[in-house]
């Protein structure tokens, strides 16, 4: 350990980096991954950071194994007093109990020291369910403490992830299990943990029918050489009959080999030491596996993220299509139009020169209604009705393509909207889209204003003025005959035919050409726009996707340089 304090500072921004790194989806291995980030960022502050700054604390052994393997009874056992309860009922320990010399508690008690996070009591008996009890005892020696934690193996899963807690906390694991159980495949896998954190580890078998001891112990050593453990202490205890609910001397060997242990500060600083650089090391591992999953967290989400957005540019697409066709003027519109400009006959005296033109059209507007506003209105409300069948269609297929898919259903359920309601467009999409289009039509008007210039006389001349030709505008917009059969064909062609001439006589063949396709694109701007903050309903169910594995690993990797 060359460097404390820049090991201390890559640490911290490692716990930053996980604290943000959450794995919202529950795709396969995130449940494992949600898992390892906690253990990790527990065992950053229970143990490395509070270790790190005090090299010389009191040693802590914590005992950890199967329910009913006897933890409690060997902690009563080692101090020669009732400090925690033992019993028949599985599982009894829920609440941890750690056991120091008077002269450590400060330590124990400190607020930056080991497992500071937990609820501490120093109560004879546990205050509620998951916090720490300090007991003393003039039994321990000076320099080591320890703690008889939950089981990890009960079905209550809360004691299992304190459990992984109090031995991420541990600067020496005792393990016990017993003659029975010790073949099970949970105790294995905490052992695996505590191989890959190089955790300073011995191994108590308790309970072992008296004459079976060395059967057992062979058994089990060979076990343990299996998995490159051979080298770990283990004592074996043969059960006898408790004495006032305590082991007697079958303990000894574990009371001595502990005692000698606290009385050898050089021996108890090279464990502590081990067990710190063992977890040290250990971090790029369990780094790379919670990053890993971040990466296929990020990966589901862009596939999420991608579903919505090629939905939604389909949908524009389909209303600039709409458009094309020309469907918007079907119906009411043609009729309003037609009452405004009339076809046949206008177009033919269209034919016979502008002055006839403007004598026609004066003679229209000299009195009655404003169709031209009509008009304008029921393409609005044509157009609205479009616009919102799209987004309806682009929402419901994302609610089903994501339903389909790993992770999406379960982001749909993270929003506070039901399911029915992001199926279709926002409520709002109505008034949103008649905003949008009022701002549209002024936005007609003022490119026809700004247009006429000089022409504005012509303008005025033609018709009732601008909103007129500002009309003839939006349905040359919208009067691409391609879609539209029969007779409609004919009377749009020839609506589209009289706007076109109406606007052609003001401005010219190319500037009606320019402002109508201004005209357009200023329009699926701004319905993409509306688009977008509709789409924006799924994207924030999505998070911002910042949080990707290779960032987690580049902090990771800082830490190594710092510990070189
Ligand atoms: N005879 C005998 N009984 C033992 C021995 N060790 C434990 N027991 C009994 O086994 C039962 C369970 O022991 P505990 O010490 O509560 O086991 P534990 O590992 O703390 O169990 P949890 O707190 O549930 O994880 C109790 O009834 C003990 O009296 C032993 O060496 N000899
Ligand atoms: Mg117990």
């Amino acid at each position: 350990m060359t460097n404390a304090l820049a090991t201390t500072e890559a640490i911290e921004a490692l716990r930053a980096h996980l604290e943000s790194s959450e794995l919202s989806l529950d795709l396969p291995g995130a449940h494992e991954a949600r898992r390892e980030r906690t253990e990790l960022i527990d065992q950053i502050d229970d143990y490395l950071l509070p270790r790190l700054r005090r090299l010389d604390a009191p040693l802590l052994a914590v005992l950890g194994g199967s329910t009913g393997a006897g933890k409690s009874t060997i902690t009563n056992s080692l101090v020669g007093v009732d400090v925690t309860q033992a019993g028949v009922l599985r599982p009894t320990t829920r609440a941890p109990v750690l056991v120091c010399h008077p002269e450590d508690l400060s330590w124990f008690e400190d607020d930056a020291g080991v497992l500071a996070g937990l609820p501490r009591s120093t109560s004879a008996t546990a205050v509620g369910s998951i916090g720490l009890r300090l007991v003393t005892s003039d039994a321990l020696t000076p320099g080591l403490a320890i703690l008889d934690a939950p089981d990890i193996d009960s079905i209550e899963v809360a004691n299992h992830d304190l459990a992984a807690q109090l031995l991420g906390a541990a600067d020496l694991w005792i393990f016990v299990t017993t003659a029975a159980r010790y073949a099970d495949a949970v105790p294995w896998e905490y052992l695996g943990l505590a191989q890959e954190r190089a955790a300073a580890l011995a191994i108590v078998i308790n309970r072992i029918p008296p004459g079976s001891e060395q059967e057992v112990k062979h058994h089990f050593s060979a076990m343990l050489a299996d998995r490159s453990l051979g080298a770990t202490t283990v004592f074996t205890v043969s059960e006898r009959e408790l004495g006032e609910g305590r082991i007697g001397p079958e303990l000894d060997p574990v009371r001595s080999w502990l005692q000698s242990l606290a009385a050898d500060a050089a021996q108890r600083q090279e464990l502590v030491g081990a067990t710190l650089d063992g977890a040290l090391a250990s971090i790029p591992d369990r780094v790379d596996r919670i990053a890993s999953a971040l990466d296929d967290q990020a990966e589901r989400l862009e596939a999420l993220r991608d579903i919505t957005t090629r939905r939604y540019a389909q949908a524009l697409i389909d209303i600039d299509s709409e458009l094309d066709r020309g469907t918007l003027l079907r119906g009411e519109v043609l009729d309003q139009w037609r009452e405004f400009v009339g076809t046949g006959a206008f177009m033919s005296k269209l034919e016979a020169g502008v002055s006839k033109v403007r004598d026609t059209l004066r003679g229209m507007f000299s009195s009655g209604p404003t169709p031209d506003q009509q008009a304008a209105g029921q393409l609005e409300s044509n157009l609205l009705v479009v616009t919102r069948d799209a987004v309806d269609r682009a929402a419901l297929d994302v609610v089903e393509q994501w339903e389909a898919r790993k992770g999406g259903e379960q982001a749909l359920a993270a929003s506070s909207q039901s399911i029915t309601a992001l199926s279709r467009a926002s409520t709002d999409i109505s008034g949103q889209i008649e905003h949008e289009l009022a701002a549209w039509e002024e936005y007609v008007l003022d490119l026809v204003r700004e247009q006429s210039g000089d022409k504005v006389t012509i303008a005025r001349t033609l018709s009732t003025g601008i909103n007129g030709v500002g009309v003839a505008l939006m349905v040359a917009v919208f009067s691409q005959t391609g879609g539209i059969t029969g007779g409609e064909a004919a009377v749009a062609g020839g609506t589209a035919a009289v706007s076109q001439a109406v606007l052609t006589a003001v401005f010219g063949e190319q500037a009606v050409r320019d402002l109508a396709r201004d005209a357009r694109e200023n329009l699926i701007d701004r319905l993409s726009k509306l688009l977008e903050t509709d789409r924006q309903r799924f994207d924030a169910l999505l998070g911002d996707g910042t949080a990707l594995g290779d960032p987690l690993r580049d902090v990771s990797s800082d830490l190594q340089k710092a510990m070189a």
